[in-house]
Protein backbone atom coordinates (compact mmCIF):
# COMPACT_ATOMS: atom_id res chain seq x y z
CA UNK A 1 0.00 0.00 0.00
CA UNK A 2 1.21 3.19 -0.65
CA UNK A 3 1.58 6.07 2.31
CA UNK A 4 -1.27 7.08 3.18
CA UNK A 5 -0.01 8.72 6.74
CA UNK A 6 0.27 12.37 5.64
CA UNK A 7 -3.83 11.64 4.60
CA UNK A 8 -4.59 9.52 8.15
CA UNK A 9 -3.39 12.34 10.23
CA UNK A 10 -5.48 14.97 8.14
CA UNK A 11 -8.33 12.39 9.01
CA UNK A 12 -7.59 12.99 12.82
CA UNK A 13 -6.92 9.21 13.53
CA UNK A 14 -5.77 7.52 16.31
CA UNK A 15 -2.76 6.19 14.12
CA UNK A 16 -1.03 4.12 16.88
CA UNK A 17 -4.66 2.16 16.96
CA UNK A 18 -5.07 2.79 13.43
CA UNK A 19 -1.90 0.46 12.52
CA UNK A 20 -2.56 -1.56 15.07
CA UNK A 21 -6.07 -2.26 13.09
CA UNK A 22 -4.44 -2.20 9.65
CA UNK A 23 -1.66 -5.22 10.81
CA UNK A 24 -4.16 -7.74 11.47
CA UNK A 25 -6.48 -7.66 8.21
CA UNK A 26 -3.47 -8.96 6.16
CA UNK A 27 -3.26 -11.90 7.72
CA UNK A 28 -6.70 -12.40 8.67
CA UNK A 29 -7.43 -11.78 4.37
CA UNK A 30 -4.84 -14.43 3.72
CA UNK A 31 -5.85 -16.81 5.88
CA UNK A 32 -9.62 -16.81 5.05
CA UNK A 33 -9.45 -15.24 1.29
CA UNK A 34 -6.47 -16.18 -0.51
CA UNK A 35 -6.29 -19.69 1.18
CA UNK A 36 -9.08 -20.57 -1.26
CA UNK A 37 -8.73 -22.85 -3.93
CA UNK A 38 -9.70 -22.38 -7.43
CA UNK A 39 -11.12 -18.64 -6.84
CA UNK A 40 -12.82 -16.83 -9.94
CA UNK A 41 -9.21 -14.92 -11.52
CA UNK A 42 -11.88 -12.00 -11.55
CA UNK A 43 -11.59 -11.88 -7.25
CA UNK A 44 -8.11 -10.24 -7.79
CA UNK A 45 -9.87 -6.93 -7.93
CA UNK A 46 -11.55 -7.21 -4.81
CA UNK A 47 -8.70 -8.50 -3.28
CA UNK A 48 -6.93 -5.14 -4.42
CA UNK A 49 -10.04 -3.18 -2.98
CA UNK A 50 -9.27 -4.62 0.16
CA UNK A 51 -5.80 -4.17 0.12
CA UNK A 52 -6.37 -0.56 -0.01
CA UNK A 53 -9.25 -0.79 1.75
CA UNK A 54 -8.06 2.11 4.23
CA UNK A 55 -6.09 3.67 1.36
CA UNK A 56 -6.95 4.42 -2.58
CA UNK A 57 -10.39 4.74 -1.79
CA UNK A 58 -10.30 7.33 1.00
CA UNK A 59 -7.54 9.17 -0.95
CA UNK A 60 -10.92 9.24 -3.85
CA UNK A 61 -13.59 10.44 -1.08
CA UNK A 62 -10.71 12.83 0.03
CA UNK A 63 -10.15 14.40 -3.62
CA UNK A 64 -13.66 14.92 -4.40
CA UNK A 65 -14.19 16.61 -1.38
CA UNK A 66 -11.15 19.00 -2.07
CA UNK A 67 -12.81 19.74 -5.32
CA UNK A 68 -16.00 20.88 -3.32
CA UNK A 69 -18.29 17.60 -2.83
CA UNK A 70 -19.60 16.01 -0.22
CA UNK A 71 -19.24 12.33 1.46
CA UNK A 72 -21.85 11.58 3.37
CA UNK A 73 -21.96 7.87 5.44
CA UNK A 74 -25.08 5.94 6.63
CA UNK A 75 -25.86 2.47 8.20
CA UNK A 76 -29.14 1.20 6.54
CA UNK A 77 -30.15 0.05 3.28
CA UNK A 78 -33.43 2.12 3.62
CA UNK A 79 -31.56 5.12 3.07
CA UNK A 80 -30.97 5.40 -0.76
CA UNK A 81 -27.68 5.91 -2.34
CA UNK A 82 -29.39 7.41 -5.46
CA UNK A 83 -30.57 10.40 -3.47
CA UNK A 84 -27.19 11.18 -1.98
CA UNK A 85 -25.86 10.53 -5.63
CA UNK A 86 -28.17 13.04 -7.41
CA UNK A 87 -26.99 15.48 -4.65
CA UNK A 88 -23.10 14.89 -6.22
CA UNK A 89 -22.37 13.46 -3.22
CA UNK A 90 -20.55 10.20 -2.25
CA UNK A 91 -22.58 7.46 0.01
CA UNK A 92 -20.05 4.96 2.05
CA UNK A 93 -21.64 2.60 4.23
CA UNK A 94 -20.49 2.64 7.71
CA UNK A 95 -21.67 -0.65 9.40
CA UNK A 96 -18.61 -2.17 11.04
CA UNK A 97 -18.15 -5.99 11.09
CA UNK A 98 -15.32 -6.44 13.40
CA UNK A 99 -14.36 -6.50 17.18
CA UNK A 100 -11.45 -4.58 17.15
CA UNK A 101 -13.23 -1.48 17.41
CA UNK A 102 -15.66 -3.25 19.87
CA UNK A 103 -14.07 -2.12 23.31
CA UNK A 104 -13.66 1.43 22.22
CA UNK A 105 -17.82 1.47 22.26
CA UNK A 106 -18.04 -0.01 25.23
CA UNK A 107 -16.67 2.54 26.79
CA UNK A 108 -19.65 4.48 26.05
CA UNK A 109 -22.36 2.53 25.06
CA UNK A 110 -24.06 -1.02 27.25
CA UNK A 111 -22.35 -4.35 26.45
CA UNK A 112 -25.15 -6.04 25.19
CA UNK A 113 -25.77 -3.96 22.44
CA UNK A 114 -25.38 -5.82 19.36
CA UNK A 115 -22.06 -5.95 17.50
CA UNK A 116 -22.55 -4.26 14.61
CA UNK A 117 -23.77 -1.43 16.53
CA UNK A 118 -20.97 -1.31 18.91
CA UNK A 119 -18.40 -2.08 16.24
CA UNK A 120 -19.70 1.35 14.16
CA UNK A 121 -20.23 2.92 17.08
CA UNK A 122 -16.23 2.50 18.40
CA UNK A 123 -14.92 3.42 14.76
CA UNK A 124 -15.94 7.22 15.71
CA UNK A 125 -15.14 7.17 19.37
CA UNK A 126 -11.61 5.61 18.70
CA UNK A 127 -11.12 7.45 15.30
CA UNK A 128 -9.69 4.39 13.56
CA UNK A 129 -12.27 4.54 10.51
CA UNK A 130 -10.84 6.83 7.60
CA UNK A 131 -15.12 6.56 6.66
CA UNK A 132 -16.69 8.12 9.34
CA UNK A 133 -13.54 10.81 9.64
CA UNK A 134 -14.04 11.91 6.03
CA UNK A 135 -17.62 11.83 5.91
CA UNK A 136 -19.48 15.20 6.30
CA UNK A 137 -22.55 13.97 7.91
CA UNK A 138 -23.95 10.77 8.61
CA UNK A 139 -27.40 9.71 8.13
CA UNK A 140 -28.73 7.69 10.73
CA UNK A 141 -32.63 6.25 10.47
CA UNK A 142 -35.07 4.54 13.58
CA UNK A 143 -34.87 1.15 12.65
CA UNK A 144 -33.83 -1.08 15.38
CA UNK A 145 -34.10 0.67 18.95
CA UNK A 146 -30.49 0.33 19.42
CA UNK A 147 -29.25 2.01 16.03
CA UNK A 148 -31.92 4.27 17.16
CA UNK A 149 -30.35 5.36 20.53
CA UNK A 150 -26.62 5.16 19.19
CA UNK A 151 -27.51 7.58 16.48
CA UNK A 152 -28.35 10.00 19.68
CA UNK A 153 -25.03 9.36 21.33
CA UNK A 154 -23.52 9.33 17.61
CA UNK A 155 -24.59 13.18 17.15
CA UNK A 156 -22.06 13.87 20.19
CA UNK A 157 -19.24 13.08 18.27
CA UNK A 158 -20.07 13.66 14.52
CA UNK A 159 -23.01 15.61 12.27
CA UNK A 160 -25.61 13.12 12.26
CA UNK A 161 -28.97 13.30 10.43
CA UNK A 162 -31.55 10.84 11.52
CA UNK A 163 -34.73 10.11 9.21
CA UNK A 164 -37.44 7.73 10.66
CA UNK A 165 -38.42 4.27 9.10
CA UNK A 166 -42.04 3.42 9.46
CA UNK A 167 -42.75 0.11 11.51
CA UNK A 168 -45.74 -1.03 9.53
CA UNK A 169 -45.99 -1.39 5.66
CA UNK A 170 -49.45 0.59 5.48
CA UNK A 171 -50.41 3.20 3.49
CA UNK A 172 -50.05 5.47 6.61
CA UNK A 173 -46.23 4.03 6.84
CA UNK A 174 -45.59 5.01 3.04
CA UNK A 175 -47.08 8.28 3.25
CA UNK A 176 -44.72 8.77 6.13
CA UNK A 177 -41.22 7.51 4.51
CA UNK A 178 -42.02 9.46 1.27
CA UNK A 179 -42.38 12.54 3.51
CA UNK A 180 -39.31 11.38 4.63
CA UNK A 181 -37.66 11.27 1.73
CA UNK A 182 -38.30 15.04 0.67
CA UNK A 183 -36.78 15.68 3.91
CA UNK A 184 -33.89 14.00 3.46
CA UNK A 185 -33.79 15.54 -0.16
CA UNK A 186 -33.66 18.81 1.26
CA UNK A 187 -30.91 18.21 3.79
CA UNK A 188 -28.97 16.70 1.41
CA UNK A 189 -29.72 19.80 -1.00
CA UNK A 190 -28.98 22.46 1.97
CA UNK A 191 -25.32 20.38 2.76
CA UNK A 192 -24.36 20.29 -0.74
CA UNK A 193 -25.89 23.22 -2.37
CA UNK A 194 -26.87 21.15 -5.29
CA UNK A 195 -30.55 21.40 -6.34
CA UNK A 196 -31.65 17.50 -6.76
CA UNK A 197 -33.54 18.14 -10.01
CA UNK A 198 -35.44 14.76 -11.82
CA UNK A 199 -32.62 14.48 -14.23
CA UNK A 200 -30.11 14.11 -12.16
CA UNK A 201 -32.04 11.75 -9.97
CA UNK A 202 -32.62 9.59 -13.25
CA UNK A 203 -28.92 9.61 -13.69
CA UNK A 204 -28.44 8.62 -10.16
CA UNK A 205 -30.60 6.24 -9.96
CA UNK A 206 -29.55 4.62 -13.44
CA UNK A 207 -26.09 4.45 -12.24
CA UNK A 208 -27.50 2.30 -8.33
CA UNK A 209 -29.66 0.19 -10.67
CA UNK A 210 -26.87 -1.20 -12.60
CA UNK A 211 -24.90 -1.60 -9.78
CA UNK A 212 -27.68 -3.96 -8.56
CA UNK A 213 -28.31 -5.24 -11.60
CA UNK A 214 -24.92 -7.00 -11.33
CA UNK A 215 -25.01 -8.15 -8.09
CA UNK A 216 -28.53 -9.90 -8.95
CA UNK A 217 -26.64 -11.67 -11.73
CA UNK A 218 -23.94 -12.60 -9.57
CA UNK A 219 -26.69 -13.75 -6.90
CA UNK A 220 -28.40 -15.93 -9.87
CA UNK A 221 -24.85 -17.69 -10.67
CA UNK A 222 -24.87 -18.95 -7.67
CA UNK A 223 -28.08 -21.39 -8.35
CA UNK A 224 -25.76 -23.33 -10.10
CA UNK A 225 -24.81 -26.94 -9.26
CA UNK A 226 -21.62 -27.13 -8.90
CA UNK A 227 -21.77 -23.60 -7.39
CA UNK A 228 -19.06 -21.39 -8.88
CA UNK A 229 -18.33 -19.13 -6.43
CA UNK A 230 -18.09 -19.70 -2.78
CA UNK A 231 -20.23 -17.83 -0.48
CA UNK A 232 -16.99 -16.12 1.46
CA UNK A 233 -16.37 -14.41 -2.01
CA UNK A 234 -19.83 -13.53 -3.00
CA UNK A 235 -20.22 -12.38 0.36
CA UNK A 236 -17.44 -9.96 0.00
CA UNK A 237 -18.48 -8.53 -3.03
CA UNK A 238 -21.77 -7.06 -1.51
CA UNK A 239 -19.57 -5.90 1.39
CA UNK A 240 -17.46 -3.78 -0.94
CA UNK A 241 -20.77 -2.40 -2.78
CA UNK A 242 -21.42 -0.31 0.08
CA UNK A 243 -18.37 1.42 -0.45
CA UNK A 244 -16.57 1.14 -3.55
CA UNK A 245 -16.37 3.64 -6.91
CA UNK A 246 -20.44 2.96 -8.51
CA UNK A 247 -19.46 2.11 -12.26
CA UNK A 248 -15.66 0.85 -11.72
CA UNK A 249 -17.38 -1.77 -8.96
CA UNK A 250 -20.51 -2.90 -11.29
CA UNK A 251 -17.80 -3.16 -13.77
CA UNK A 252 -16.12 -5.40 -11.87
CA UNK A 253 -19.17 -7.44 -10.69
CA UNK A 254 -20.15 -8.04 -14.55
CA UNK A 255 -16.43 -9.38 -15.70
CA UNK A 256 -16.94 -11.84 -12.63
CA UNK A 257 -20.24 -12.53 -13.46
CA UNK A 258 -18.93 -13.21 -17.34
CA UNK A 259 -16.09 -15.79 -15.60
CA UNK A 260 -18.84 -17.67 -13.81
CA UNK A 261 -21.43 -17.95 -16.32
CA UNK A 262 -17.98 -19.37 -18.58
CA UNK A 263 -17.98 -21.80 -15.46
CA UNK A 264 -21.18 -22.85 -15.24
CA UNK A 265 -21.17 -23.52 -18.66
CA UNK A 266 -18.23 -25.96 -18.61
CA UNK A 267 -19.23 -27.19 -15.03
CA UNK A 268 -16.50 -26.10 -12.94
CA UNK A 269 -17.20 -25.29 -9.77
CA UNK A 270 -15.72 -24.26 -6.09
CA UNK A 271 -17.17 -27.63 -4.28
CA UNK A 272 -18.27 -30.70 -5.15
CA UNK A 273 -21.67 -30.88 -6.81
CA UNK A 274 -23.09 -32.89 -3.39
CA UNK A 275 -21.31 -30.08 -1.38
CA UNK A 276 -23.97 -29.00 1.14
CA UNK A 277 -26.27 -25.95 -0.37
CA UNK A 278 -26.81 -23.62 2.48
CA UNK A 279 -28.78 -20.22 2.47
CA UNK A 280 -27.60 -17.75 5.39
CA UNK A 281 -30.49 -15.75 6.64
CA UNK A 282 -30.91 -12.74 9.44
CA UNK A 283 -28.71 -9.90 10.96
CA UNK A 284 -26.66 -8.52 8.09
CA UNK A 285 -22.62 -9.13 7.88
CA UNK A 286 -20.69 -6.11 7.59
CA UNK A 287 -17.18 -5.74 6.37
CA UNK A 288 -15.14 -8.08 8.02
CA UNK A 289 -17.76 -10.47 9.44
CA UNK A 290 -16.88 -13.30 7.65
CA UNK A 291 -16.61 -15.63 10.46
CA UNK A 292 -20.42 -18.06 10.15
CA UNK A 293 -19.10 -17.99 6.45
CA UNK A 294 -15.66 -19.42 6.98
CA UNK A 295 -16.83 -22.00 9.53
CA UNK A 296 -19.34 -23.10 7.16
CA UNK A 297 -17.49 -23.56 4.01
CA UNK A 298 -14.41 -24.91 6.14
CA UNK A 299 -16.80 -27.63 7.23
CA UNK A 300 -17.87 -28.72 3.72
CA UNK A 301 -20.67 -26.41 2.74
CA UNK A 302 -21.24 -24.05 0.29
CA UNK A 303 -22.94 -20.85 1.03
CA UNK A 304 -25.13 -19.99 -2.14
CA UNK A 305 -26.99 -17.12 -0.91
CA UNK A 306 -27.84 -14.31 1.71
CA UNK A 307 -31.13 -13.50 2.86
CA UNK A 308 -29.95 -10.34 4.27
CA UNK A 309 -29.18 -6.81 4.10
CA UNK A 310 -25.53 -7.75 3.17
CA UNK A 311 -27.51 -10.45 0.30
CA UNK A 312 -30.41 -10.23 -1.51
CA UNK A 313 -32.07 -6.95 1.05
CA UNK A 314 -29.15 -4.94 -0.83
CA UNK A 315 -29.72 -5.73 -3.88
CA UNK A 316 -33.43 -6.84 -4.61
CA UNK A 317 -36.16 -6.11 -5.95
CA UNK A 318 -35.31 -3.61 -8.86
CA UNK A 319 -36.52 0.44 -8.70
CA UNK A 320 -40.07 0.55 -10.54
CA UNK A 321 -40.39 1.78 -13.73
CA UNK A 322 -42.15 5.30 -13.82
CA UNK A 323 -42.63 8.74 -15.46
CA UNK A 324 -38.89 10.06 -14.82
CA UNK A 325 -40.76 13.14 -12.74
CA UNK A 326 -39.42 14.12 -9.44
CA UNK A 327 -41.87 12.95 -7.50
CA UNK A 328 -43.09 9.43 -9.46
CA UNK A 329 -38.71 8.65 -8.89
CA UNK A 330 -39.44 9.60 -4.95
CA UNK A 331 -42.31 7.43 -4.84
CA UNK A 332 -41.15 4.79 -6.56
CA UNK A 333 -37.93 4.70 -4.54
CA UNK A 334 -40.39 4.69 -1.32
CA UNK A 335 -41.88 1.74 -3.08
CA UNK A 336 -38.51 -0.13 -3.56
CA UNK A 337 -37.13 0.91 -0.17
CA UNK A 338 -40.31 -0.46 1.72
CA UNK A 339 -39.75 -3.76 0.01
CA UNK A 340 -36.74 -4.25 2.51
CA UNK A 341 -38.45 -7.08 4.42
CA UNK A 342 -36.18 -6.14 7.86
CA UNK A 343 -37.48 -7.71 10.97
CA UNK A 344 -37.68 -4.09 12.33
CA UNK A 345 -41.06 -4.25 10.56
CA UNK A 346 -43.88 -5.58 11.74
CA UNK A 347 -45.46 -7.90 10.96
CA UNK A 348 -43.10 -9.22 8.36
CA UNK A 349 -44.60 -12.57 6.82
CA UNK A 350 -42.86 -11.37 3.13
CA UNK A 351 -39.19 -12.27 4.49
CA UNK A 352 -40.64 -15.79 5.44
CA UNK A 353 -41.82 -15.67 1.71
CA UNK A 354 -38.48 -14.39 0.26
CA UNK A 355 -36.87 -17.03 2.33
CA UNK A 356 -39.33 -19.82 0.99
CA UNK A 357 -38.62 -18.64 -2.61
CA UNK A 358 -34.71 -18.49 -2.60
CA UNK A 359 -34.33 -22.01 -0.41
CA UNK A 360 -36.56 -23.44 -4.01
CA UNK A 361 -34.33 -21.69 -6.20
CA UNK A 362 -31.42 -21.56 -5.60
CA UNK A 363 -31.89 -25.65 -4.35
CA UNK A 364 -30.78 -25.11 -0.86
CA UNK A 365 -30.50 -27.78 1.72
CA UNK A 366 -30.23 -25.83 4.77
CA UNK A 367 -30.96 -22.69 6.18
CA UNK A 368 -28.67 -20.92 8.63
CA UNK A 369 -30.49 -18.14 10.39
CA UNK A 370 -27.81 -15.80 11.55
CA UNK A 371 -28.49 -13.90 14.72
CA UNK A 372 -26.43 -11.15 16.49
CA UNK A 373 -26.24 -11.15 19.96
CA UNK A 374 -28.78 -9.05 21.46
CA UNK A 375 -30.29 -8.08 18.03
CA UNK A 376 -34.09 -8.72 19.25
CA UNK A 377 -36.18 -7.92 16.25
CA UNK A 378 -34.01 -11.04 14.08
CA UNK A 379 -34.13 -13.46 17.19
CA UNK A 380 -37.76 -13.05 17.85
CA UNK A 381 -38.33 -13.39 13.92
CA UNK A 382 -36.63 -16.58 13.90
CA UNK A 383 -39.19 -18.46 15.39
CA UNK A 384 -41.91 -17.66 12.77
CA UNK A 385 -38.85 -18.65 10.39
CA UNK A 386 -38.14 -21.64 11.86
CA UNK A 387 -41.93 -22.43 12.04
CA UNK A 388 -42.36 -21.82 8.04
CA UNK A 389 -39.43 -24.29 6.76
CA UNK A 390 -40.44 -26.85 9.24
CA UNK A 391 -43.55 -27.02 7.50
CA UNK A 392 -41.37 -26.91 4.24
CA UNK A 393 -39.12 -29.99 5.61
CA UNK A 394 -36.47 -27.39 5.31
CA UNK A 395 -33.48 -28.32 8.35
CA UNK A 396 -33.04 -24.99 9.91
CA UNK A 397 -29.69 -23.63 12.16
CA UNK A 398 -30.55 -21.04 14.76
CA UNK A 399 -26.91 -19.15 15.37
CA UNK A 400 -26.70 -16.51 17.95
CA UNK A 401 -23.29 -14.72 17.96
CA UNK A 402 -21.01 -11.72 18.27
CA UNK A 403 -17.49 -10.53 16.41
CA UNK A 404 -15.30 -12.31 18.75
CA UNK A 405 -13.35 -16.07 18.44
CA UNK A 406 -14.44 -17.21 21.86
CA UNK A 407 -17.53 -19.04 20.15
CA UNK A 408 -15.68 -20.52 16.97
CA UNK A 409 -15.04 -23.98 18.48
CA UNK A 410 -19.08 -24.41 19.76
CA UNK A 411 -20.22 -23.11 16.62
CA UNK A 412 -17.75 -25.22 14.24
CA UNK A 413 -19.40 -28.00 16.36
CA UNK A 414 -22.77 -27.56 15.97
CA UNK A 415 -22.66 -26.70 12.11
CA UNK A 416 -20.76 -30.18 11.79
CA UNK A 417 -23.49 -31.95 13.13
CA UNK A 418 -25.96 -29.94 11.02
CA UNK A 419 -24.21 -30.83 7.96
CA UNK A 420 -23.97 -34.46 8.95
CA UNK A 421 -27.94 -34.77 9.57
CA UNK A 422 -28.13 -32.98 6.12
CA UNK A 423 -25.68 -35.55 4.45
CA UNK A 424 -27.64 -38.52 6.15
S1 LIG B 1 -32.87 -2.79 6.91
S2 LIG B 1 -31.36 -5.27 8.98
S3 LIG B 1 -29.48 -2.57 7.54
S4 LIG B 1 -31.89 -2.01 10.17
S5 LIG B 1 -28.23 -2.98 14.25
S6 LIG B 1 -31.33 -4.66 13.42
S7 LIG B 1 -28.29 -6.47 13.68
S8 LIG B 1 -29.78 -5.04 16.60
S9 LIG B 1 -28.64 -3.79 10.95
FE1 LIG B 1 -30.27 -3.41 9.54
FE2 LIG B 1 -31.42 -1.59 8.03
FE3 LIG B 1 -32.85 -3.61 9.00
FE4 LIG B 1 -31.09 -4.04 7.12
FE5 LIG B 1 -30.25 -6.11 14.68
FE6 LIG B 1 -27.99 -4.93 15.27
FE7 LIG B 1 -30.25 -3.52 15.03
FE8 LIG B 1 -29.14 -4.52 12.91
Amino acid sequence: MADYRSMWTELNLDLEKHDALLQALPGMYENIYLSQDNRPKAMAYFDFVIGEIHGLRVRELMDHKASGGKVVGLFCVFVPEDLILAAGAIPVGLCAGTQFSVPDAEEVLPRNTCALIKSSFGFKFGRTCPYVQASDFVIGETTCDGKKKMYEILAEYHPTYVMEVPQKKTPLGRELFLDELRGLKAKLEEETGVTITAERLTAAGALVEAKRRALRRLHNARKARPAPISGLDALLVTQIAFYDDVVRFTENVNALCDELEGRIATGEGVAPADAPRILVSGSPMAIPNWKLHRILEDSGAVVVGEESCTGTRYFSPALAANDGSLDAQLAAIADRQLETHCACFTPNDERIDDIRTLAGGWAVDGVVHYNLQFCHTFANEAVKVEKALAKDDIPLLRIETDYGDEDMGQLKTRVDAFLEMIRR
